[in-house]
């Protein structure tokens, strides 16, 4: 029994994969929720183990769909959650259970984080996996997050190479799905800082940081996806909520974590 005295905290779900060294997928996300004062569930689609013997590339392991499903009708039955990010999806098996249970529960919120292409798989099954996801998660999107590379892809353009060119992906974005847009340009685009633009068919808002170097962070668009969605779950608006995540991930970024692997991870404890 809930005790009354307190209220209840807004409550978020992540449908991602596990990375183990933990800084990006569902872990990254489960921090963000916890840093953002949200409560966070995950229901883990996949495996990445990196290799550190073969230059820290992705082995993925797809979890059994059954698995999946199995994992959300936990979720769904045991809360009403009106708020979902998904991560890395990686498989159209996987995708067509996540599409059918999200069909069905219909959250409010969705907050896509375009995965497209994970190192270490095929690209021939990447190509499948993004074709699946453009057809059957994107329509149901309120919110979608995508970096450079997924920029292109999903506004069909060739070159992304000044702040002009990501206000016209995150525009053909809108265009095609609907959902508020925040495409990243990270350390992609040349520059002092790191440009990302929001555009929910209303507003277009270039949120602009000094970079912090120029090697991207593992678990930035995780914990970025994750902060909007934390904040949406709060109640704020997509354009405050795009803000805030900015904000979080800046400072993450200062506070980030060396390790043995040629990548540092972001902190979500500051
Ligand atoms: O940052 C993309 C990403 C998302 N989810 C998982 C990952 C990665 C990159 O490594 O492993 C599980």
């Amino acid at each position: 029994m809930a005790d009354t005295h307190m209220p209840p905290p807004p409550l978020a779900l992540t449908i991602a994969g596990s990375e183990a060294t933990g800084g990006a997928g569902a872990q990254a996300d489960l921090r963000t929720f916890q840093a953002s004062g949200v409560f966070g569930l995950a229901a883990l689609t996949c495996i990445v183990s990196f290799d550190p013997k073969a230059d820290w590339g992705h082995r993925f392991v797809p979890v059994d769909p059954q698995v999946i499903a199995d994992q959300l009708e936990a979720e769904f039955a045991c809360y009403d959650i009106d708020t979902v990010k998904i991560g890395m999806l990686g498989t159209p098996a996987t995708i067509d259970v996540v599409a059918r249970e999200l069909r069905e529960h219909r959250p409010e919120r969705l907050v896509l984080d375009p995965v497209l292409i994970c190192k270490g798989q095929e690209p021939g099954a990447a190509l499948d996996t993004d074709n699946a996801l453009k057809e059957n998660v994107l329509p149901l999107a309120t919110f979608v997050t995508p970096n450079h590379f997924e920029s292109l892809s999903l506004a069909g353009m060739d070159t992304i190479e000044s702040v002009g060119d990501l206000e016209t992906a995150a525009r053909r974005i809108h265009e095609t799905c609907g959902a508020a847009v925040l495409a990243k340009g990270g350390v992609r685009l040349a520059g002092p800082d790191a440009v990302d633009v929001f555009y929910d068919g209303t507003t277009l808002e270039v949120l602009s940081e000094p970079k912090i170097g120029e090697v991207a962070v593992s678990g930035a668009g995780c914990s970025l996806a994750a902060a909007i969605t934390a904040e949406l779950a709060k109640g704020q608006s997509p354009l405050e909520a795009a803000r805030a995540a900015k904000q979080f991930v800046t400072a993450g970024i200062r506070a980030r974590l060396a390790s043995n692997a040629p990548f540092d991870a972001m902190w979500q404890g500051v």
